[in-house]
């Protein structure tokens, strides 16, 4: 063993790795992120994630390890277990799932058999492919019935839910997805579950945040299971969660994420969960929940106001989802012109779209790492105008449009400068 190896930084012993990351960084500062999906942490959040914690190897939960010199780890799950039960007043926690996907792949091998039928929201509409689509286990293995919303107000038609829930009866109903903008009607969706005899799971992934902040309902009182990501508007480390107030529950959900589907914990990760769910307990990020919510209905307006169809009309979350074909646009045409002018966001369908990403008309948008950084509403004024503008620039002339990139680019500088993150 060289001595480098414990005195060395990144720098000195990867260059290639150590500059992709410091890029990674600068591309960070330098950009406006709209990524509905993600967030920045905190500095507390990345010394966790960045820890010697890593080294450490444990299987089973904490007091109850496979193996030795677990004093510590138990410490660190343990407080993550409770910070996330007082955040969400739930009874049974599991923090380690590595992802969303895998709580509730968990979900599905606590409570399923193969060919079981599944009712969740279809991904066009605005769920996750770890409900149930095509490509992914859960649609493999699974019988998914798919529900979806209302043309004409882009919003869950529960009727629909419940007819399907009738007729299929499935033995899981879920909630919640990656780009539905609006509130969900929990306590129709426990009735609907009740009435089919279904267990009721909601993947609060997108929106645990504005939960934790007291400015979305919680829908811990009304589903059997709840699992979400601690990365999105809970702005920490990349991992998930798995909660219940059912103690039945929770011992089949226990050895359904160990040793059911996952191996040893990553412990960096959960110091990480640990963090920011210590960070959502506080009043500074009730206030910046608030904001996330706050800005997104006003970026959703100043879109509008500028002849850019919302999906629903609006939103009661931290996400925008725009049809950019009230602008002529494609999701991709879209994302890459607003990628000319450092704005990041990502192409997603809406309701009712093609089957193929190239034609997809939608455009997700998100307020959360915006606010993290400090935006408020005159910036997003500003952002939402800046879209609006290169939208309009790109149905026009070449040499319109490569004026208004120049002029937006100089904006978008100013605006990142003026709110620097990790400086
Ligand atoms: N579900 C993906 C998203 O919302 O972007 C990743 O978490």
């Amino acid at each position: 063993m060289t001595k480098s190896y414990f005195h060395d930084h990144l720098a000195v012993r990867d260059p290639l790795i150590f500059n992709a990351l410091e890029n990674e960084k600068k591309r960070q500062q330098g950009q406006i992120e709209l990524i509905a999906s993600e967030n920045s942490v905190s500095l507390a959040s990345l010394d966790a994630l960045g820890s010697v914690i890593t080294n450490k190897t444990v299987e089973g939960y904490p007091g109850k390890r496979f193996h030795g010199g677990a004093d510590f780890a138990d410490v660190v799950e343990q407080a993550a277990i409770d910070r996330a039960k007082e955040l969400f007043g739930c009874g049974y926690v599991n923090v380690q799932p590595h992802s969303g996907t895998q709580a509730n792949q968990a979900v599905f091998f606590a409570l399923l058999q193969r060919g079981d039928v599944v009712l969740s929201l279809d991904l066009a509409a605005g769920g996750h492919l770890s409900h149930g689509a095509k490509p992914n286990q859960s649609g493999r293995w699974f019988t998914i019935v798919s529900y979806g919303v209302d043309r004409e107000t882009g919003r869950i038609d529960y009727d629909n839910v419940e007819a399907l829930a009738l007729e299929h009866k499935p033995k899981l109903i879920i909630s919640g997805g990656s780009s539905y903008p609006r509130e969900i009607d929990f306590p129709r969706m426990r009735e609907i579950a009740d009435k089919a005899g279904a267990t009721y799971l909601v993947d609060m992934a997108h929106f645990a945040g504005l939960v934790a902040a007291g400015v979305h309902p919680s829908p811990i009182p009304h589903a059997d299971i709840v699992t979400c990501t601690t990365t999105k508007t809970l702005r920490g480390a990349r991992g998930g969660l798995v909660m219940t107030n059912r103690e039945d529950l929770f011992k089949k959900l226990q050895p359904a994420v160990f040793p059911g589907v996952q191996g040893s914990a990553h412990l960096a990760t959960i110091a990480g969960k640990a963090v920011c769910l210590g960070e959502a307990l506080t009043d500074e990020f009730k206030t910046y929940g608030a904001n996330v919510k706050a800005n997104a209905r006003l970026l959703a307006e100043v879109l509008q106001k500028r002849g850019v169809r919302i999906v629903s009309g609006g939103t009661d979350t931290h996400v925008v989802l725009v049809d950019v074909s009230s602008k002529g646009l494609t999701g991709q045409e879209s994302q890459d012109v607003l990628s000319a002018i450092n704005i990041t966001s990502n192409k997603n369908p809406i309701p009712f779209d093609s089957a193929k990403p190239s034609e997809w008309k939608g455009l997700r948008l998100g307020s959360s790492a915006g606010t993290t950084r400090g935006f408020g509403a005159k910036e997003f004024e500003v952002i939402g105008n800046l879209i609006a503008d290169i939208f309009d620039a790109q149905a026009g002339a070449e040499a319109a449009l490569e004026e208004v990139i120049a002029k937006s680019r100089a904006t978008v500088a100013k605006l990142v400068a003026e709110f620097p993150i990790y400086a």
